[in-house]
């Protein structure tokens, strides 16, 4: 088994487009997933009785991960600054001194704590300091981990997109390499199905997949929906907007980014409901909302062509 660590050095060594300093914040971000682990399977899921910027009433874990992360994230001398789901602003750690700045939300779908569904941290690092101004094409490496029954981790930089599994030695090694997913969806994953009581053409949707006899895959966590589309190399999450969230629920920064660079890295789609690549909408706001369609891409584009039809 090829552990995380030389995978990155061997990648690097044979293609010389992984920086040794890029491998470092790589390392140290799943470093920082081993502690979030531990603490989603050892600690209370209960309420902390705080609010987060985005008014959402914060778990106890929310708040231990993002800890977690913001700690090990603060002591590398390589981060320029970071931006978490659950913090109003960025923090600067280096400032102009450090080399990449990371933004991540520490415990994506949090909600499903209390069933023992899968949760996940996401992630995505760009170079220089700070994000405004910058896209997801400026991204030069995005991954999440998944902590379900194992915990695993999809890392996604220099052009491909891989998996690893940590071990009960508490090492990450590639469990899936050069992962790639197929243009036609099997599998569909509708989020915001209430939407489609107000917007008819995303009723057609789902009409649509269920004439072609798709199989419903949904686990309302953004995390695990999108890890069932890589790891059965075909399939498709939506979020479209509706009237509580005009704009989209998921936010750019921290979700819909690193997950459109992930998919882009194994030739799949991720676009906004009206079809701009979500890797093209430039960040003007830490906590900006989009809608968005990412998977297989023929399913991508039409579903695209359903919900714009006039
Ligand atoms: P809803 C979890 O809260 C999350 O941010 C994503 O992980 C997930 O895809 C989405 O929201 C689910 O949203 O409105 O169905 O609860």
């Amino acid at each position: 088994m090829q552990s995380l660590h030389n995978f990155l050095f061997e990648h690097n060594k044979k293609k010389n487009n992984l920086p040794a300093n890029l491998q470092r914040v790589i390392v140290e971000i799943m470093r920082a997933s081993k502690y979030a682990e531990h603490a989603i399977r050892t600690e209370e899921t209960g309420k902390s009785g705080e609010t987060n910027i985005q008014g959402e009433e914060q778990l106890a874990l929310d708040i231990k991960c993002d800890q977690i992360f913001c700690n090990i994230l603060s002591d590398s001398e390589l981060i320029a600054k970071f931006a978490s789901e659950e913090q109003e602003h960025a923090v600067s750690i280096n400032g102009e001194a450090g080399l990449y700045s990371v933004a991540f939300d520490p415990l994506d779908g949090s909600s499903l704590l209390d069933t023992n569904g899968c949760v996940g941290t996401i992630f995505g690092i760009w170079e220089g300091n700070g994000f405004i101004g910058k896209s997801g094409n400026d991204l030069v490496a995005a991954g999440y981990i998944q902590y379900g029954p194992r915990t695993t981790a999809i890392l996604s930089f220099a052009g491909n997109t891989h998996e690893f599994t940590l071990s009960e030695i508490g090492e990450y090694h590639l469990s899936k390499e050069n992962i790639s997913v197929h243009e036609n969806a099997t599998i569909f994953a509708m989020g915001n199905l209430r939407a489609s009581t107000e917007r008819p053409e995303y009723k057609a949707v789902l009409d649509y997949f269920l004439e072609k006899k798709k199989t419903l895959r949904y686990a309302g966590g953004m995390v695990p929906d999108i890890n069932s589309i890589l790891c059965k190399h075909s399939g498709i999450f939506t979020y479209p907007s509706h009237s509580a969230y005009p704009k989209g629920k998921l936010r750019l920064l921290y979700e819909c980014a690193p997950m459109a660079y992930i998919m882009n890295n194994a030739n799949a789609s991720a676009v906004d409901e009206f079809g701009n690549n979500i890797s093209d909408i430039k960040i003007t706001e830490l906590h900006q909302r989009t809608s968005i369609v990412l998977g297989s891409t023929n399913s991508v584009e039409k579903v695209i062509e359903i919900l714009n039809k006039k």
